[in-house]
C-alpha cells in the first residue's frame, strides 16, 4: 500500500501547481495515472508480443509436445498419463493474433497430427472444455482448418457422459475412451461454464444435442438460486444440493456469471438474459460493498445475505470486466481501481486478500489474467487511456518478477517475490493475450464480432442453421 501511496502522490504532485497541491485530495486508482499515447502504445504491444514469444520459444524449446512447461526446470509436464496439448492448442489463437504465422502452423500441424482424445484418462471436463474445446473452436474460426473442427466434434462426442446425472449438472470427471463420468462435488463455475464452447459445436456441426446439455447445466444452477438470487459455492451433483452456500464472484462461481452475459452476447439466447438480470441485481445488492471509501466484493450467506467475508483476489478480479462489458462502467471503474490498489499493496496481485483488514491471505500468483482482462475491457468500452497506463504498469511487475530463462514463473509469494515451478497454459491463452489487446489497435479484435470464452478465445458469431 505504501508504494501505492506514494506513486499517487509523487503523480497528483507533478501534475499539479505548488500552490494548490496541498489543498487538493491525492487522486487514487486510474484518476491518479496519465493517459497513453499511441506511440507509447505500439512500442507497449511490440514488447509484449516480444515476452510472449520468450514464453512461447521456452515451452517450443523445454515441453515440445507436452502439456505445459516448468519454467524453473526447464522440463515438461503432463497432466494426464497423455498429453492433450494443452499449451499449444491454448496457445494457437495467441500466436494468430500476434501474427506469428510460422509458429501457428507449426503448432497446427502438431495438434492436427498428434493430438488424439482416444486415451484411457479421466479428464476435468470443465477444464478441457474452456482451454481445448474452446481453443480447437476458435482456431478452427481462424484458420478454416477442419481438422481442428473434426477435432472439436470428437471431443465433445467424448465429454458429453458427463451430463448424464440425475440432475443434469454435470459430473466433475469424464474419461475420454470409456466415457465414465465421476465426481459429484462440483459448483456453478464448472456446471455454468460450459455453454459458449458447447453451444458454438452446435452452431457449426448443426447438432443441437451440444447446446441443449449444456444449457440445461446453466439452467439447472440457475434454478438452485436462493430467494435474494444468490449462487452458492459448491453442490452435489447426483442430489443437487447446496454442500457450501457462501456467494460471492470469485473461485469455482465466477465464471458462472460471466457465461449468463455472454451466451445471451454470442447466440442472442433470451433466456440468458432472463437469468443474468436478477442475478447481477442480486449480487449488487449483496455481494459488492464499500469499504474504506472504496468498492470491494466479499462473501455473503446465499439464504440471508448476511455477510461473511471480506475477501477479495486475483480471480475475482474479472468482476470489473464484466459489470463493465454488460453497461455498468461507474461501478466497473471503482472495482477496478481496487484490484489495481490490491495489486499495487506488494508489486504482484495476491491469490486473496482481506480488504477490511488490508492483508494477504493466500499469499500466491499463478500468472493469472483476470486484473489485464478487465483492464482491457475497460479501455476498449470507454476509451479511456489511463487504463493503458495501469495496463503498464501490471506488465511491468509481470516482467519484473515473474519472468525466467525458459519463459514465465509463477510465484509461490508476492510479498517475497519467491517463484514457483509452473507455467499454466492460461498464460498464453489469457495474460499475453490481454496485455496484447490493451496496447494493439483496438481494429485487432472487433468486439462487436466475437465473444471471448473465459479462456479468452475468441468465438465468433454464428447463425444457427
Ligand atoms: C482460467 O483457466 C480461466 O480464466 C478460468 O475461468 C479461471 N481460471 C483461469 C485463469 O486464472
Amino acid at each position: 500500500m505504501k508504494r501505492l501511496l506514494a506513486g499517487l502522490f509523487a503523480c497528483a504532485l507533478a501534475t499539479l501547481p505548488i500552490a494548490s497541491a496541498a489543498a487538493a485530495a491525492p487522486r487514487e486508482g486510474v484518476a491518479s495515472l496519465q493517459p497513453m499515447d499511441d506511440a507509447e502504445a505500439a512500442r507497449m504491444a511490440a514488447r509484449v508480443r516480444g515476452e510472449f514469444l520468450h514464453a512461447w520459444t521456452g515451452y517450443r524449446t523445454y515441453a515440445w509436445g507436452h502439456d505445459a512447461l516448468l519454467p524453473l526446470s526447464k522440463a515438461p509436464r503432463d497432466w494426464y498419463a497423455r498429453s492433450l496439448l494443452m499449451t499449444p492448442v491454448d496457445a494457437l489463437d495467441t500466436l494468430l493474433l500476434m501474427g506469428f504465422d510460422d509458429q501457428a502452423k507449426e503448432a497446427r500441424e502438431l495438434i492436427d497430427t498428434k493430438l488424439s482424445f482416444d486415451a484411457d484418462v479421466d479428464v476435468k471436463h470443465f477444464e478441457v472444455v474452456i482451454r481445448l474445446l474452446g481453443g480447437l473452436l476458435s482456431g478452427y474460426q481462424r484458420t478454416g482448418d477442419p481438422r481442428l473442427l473434426a477435432l472439436a466434434q470428437d471431443l465433445g462426442n467424448r465429454l458429453l457422459p458427463a451430463f448424464d446425472s440425475p440432475t443434469g449438472l454435470p459430473y466433475v470427471n469424464v474419461n475420454l475412451r470409456s466415457g465414465r463420468a465421476s465426481g459429484t462435488d462440483s459448483n456453478p463455475a464448472e456446471a455454468g461454464t460450459l455453454l459458449l464452447e458447447y453451444g458454438t459445436l452446435s452452431r457449426l456441426t448443426g447438432n443441437p444435442v451440444y447446446y441443449a446439455k449444456a444449457k440445461r447445466a446453466l439452467v439447472e444452477t440457475y434454478r438452485r438460486r436462493s430467494k435474494l438470487g444468490l449462487v452458492g459455492e459448491r453442490f452435489d451433483v447426483d442430489t443437487g444440493g447446496w454442500t457450501r452456500t457462501t456467494s460471492h464472484v470469485g473461485a469455482r462461481i465466477d465464471s458462472y456469471y460471466e457465461y449468463l452475459w455472454k451466451c445471451w452476447r454470442l447466440f442472442g439466447d433470451r433466456d440468458c438474459l432472463a437469468m443474468w438480470k436478477p442475478s447481477i441485481a442480486a449480487v449488487d445488492r449483496y455481494v459488492l460493498e464499500d469499504v474504506h471509501g472504496a468498492l470491494w466484493s466479499g462473501q455473503v450467506d446465499m439464504a440471508t445475505g448476511v455477510r461473511t467475508g471480506h475477501e477479495y483476489g486475483a480471480l475475482d478480479a474479472f468482476f470489473p470486466g464484466l459489470l463493465a462489458y454488460s453497461g455498468d462502467v461507474q461501478r466497473a471503474r471503482r472495482l477496478q481501481d481496487s484490484s489495481f490498489a490490491m495489486w499495487q499493496a506488494n508489486g504482484i496481485e495476491p491469490e486473496a486478500y482481506d480488504y477490511a483488514k488490508r492483508d494477504v491471505t493466500a499469499a500466491e500468483y499463478p500468472l493469472r489474467p483476470e486484473i489485464v482482462e478487465s483492464t482491457w475491457y475497460l479501455y476498449r468500452l470507454t476509451g479511456d487511456a489511463r487504463y493503458r497506463t495501469m495496463g503498464k504498469v501490471l506488465f511491468e511487475d509481470f516482467v519484473r518478477y515473474c519472468r525466467t530463462d525458459a519463459g514465465y514463473a509463477a510465484l509461490k509469494d508476492v510479498v517475497a517475490k519467491q517463484q514457483a515451478d509452473d507455467m499454466e497454459s492460461f498464460v498464453l491463452a489469457e495474460t499475453f493475450k490481454y496485455f496484447y489487446l490493451l496496447f494493439a489497435p483496438p481494429a485487432t479484435l472487433d468486439l462487436d464480432d466475437v465473444v471471448l470464452n473465459t479462456e479468452a478465445h475468441p468465438l465468433r458469431r454464428i447463425e444457427p442453421r
